[in-house]
């Protein structure tokens, strides 16, 4: 009998080819729904994972992609997690469809396939993430704050035990998505392409000039060209600040050394605190749609 809160009875023992179906399910619903923000959910798919994965304390080894604890109100309604619920919905037939896969696993999948559909570098991933009760919801505010400077990028992602080349290079997951006036409060998209990975992210915050937006809303910045796109505050630190600025130059610079970079890391990222029985082996790359 287990003590630690896994609530997931394994009905058999899936193999790779089993969590192909389910990634080839994510990846059909892709395509089939694009009625949604830009065209795609797959920008929404990315950050749910990011946020089930970036409560992670390396201190306590809490927190984490394992546990899908986002599915609780506590930690639901934390502010951060404002508007997830959408890629969550978007998931849940993909979980009807294929009952023996774990949520916790299933997020995880959901982010990889979308950042391959969207045009990304190829993410191993592999299984091993089992569902846990309320009682694991981790504390609010564990997510990063767009308000803030460069010590509190630090401190958030240092505490999941990331260096500043890899903040830089898991930001530029802001190519992909918008900002949305009723989720953060914060308005608009990074890039001109936000369904489609590119380095573009890191081009346009060396490209172009910055502005502050005049407006009700919280401190953001515009560019000064088409007054389109945005930057968060903690985007713009990521080239006033002499830690992280040469690496958004080398990724401005090269789309594959982001790509490689970017891969390797958020890899990491999703399996932060995650109890593998399996090793690095069990790793996997999913075929793409063709
Ligand atoms: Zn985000 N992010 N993020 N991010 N993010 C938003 C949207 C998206 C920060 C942040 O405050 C915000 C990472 C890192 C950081 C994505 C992926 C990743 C939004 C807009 C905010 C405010 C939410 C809204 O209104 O809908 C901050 C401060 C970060 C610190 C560096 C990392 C790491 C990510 C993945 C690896 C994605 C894909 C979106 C777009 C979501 C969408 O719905 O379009």
């Amino acid at each position: 009998p287990s003590t630690s809160g896994q609530t997931n009875p394994t009905i058999f023992t899936p193999t790779t080819q089993d969590y192909q179906k389910v990634y080839d399910a994510i990846a059909k619903k892709l395509i089939d729904e694009d009625d949604y923000d830009d065209g795609s959910y797959g920008p929404v798919l990315v950050r749910l994972g990011w946020h089930s994965s970036g409560t992670y304390d390396k201190l306590t080894n809490t927190g984490g992609s394992n546990g899908a604890t986002m599915r609780f109100a506590p930690e639901g309604d934390h502010g951060a997690n404002a508007g997830l619920k959408a890629a969550r919905d978007f998931l849940e037939p993909v979980k009807k469809q294929f009952p023996w896969i774990t949520h916790s696993d299933l997020w995880t999948l959901g982010a990889t396939c979308a950042i391959q559909e969207m045009g990304g570098p190829d993410i191993a991933w592999r299984p091993g993430r089992s569902d846990r009760d309320v009682a694991y919801c981790t504390p609010d505010g564990r997510l990063p704050d767009a308000s803030k400077g460069s010590d509190h990028l630090r401190g958030i992602f240092y505490r999941m035990g990331f260096n500043d080349q890899e903040i830089v290079a898991l930001s530029g997951a802001h190519a992909l998505g918008r900002c949305h006036t009723d989720r953060s409060g914060f308005e608009g998209p990074w890039t001109f392409s936000p369904i489609t990975m590119t380095n573009d992210y890191f081009k346009l915050l060396l490209d172009e000039e910055w502005d502050y937006r005049n407006w009700n809303g919280p401190r953001q910045f515009q560019d000064n060209k088409t007054k389109t796109l945005m930057m968060l505050p903690t985007d713009v630190v990521l080239i006033k600040d002499e830690g992280f600025r040469p690496h958004v130059d080398r990724y401005a610079n090269d789309q594959e050394e982001f790509f490689k970079e970017f891969s390797d890391v958020i890899m990491t990222l999703f399996e932060l605190g995650v109890p593998f029985e399996s090793g690095k082996e069990a790793r996997n790359v999913f075929k793409r749609t063709e």
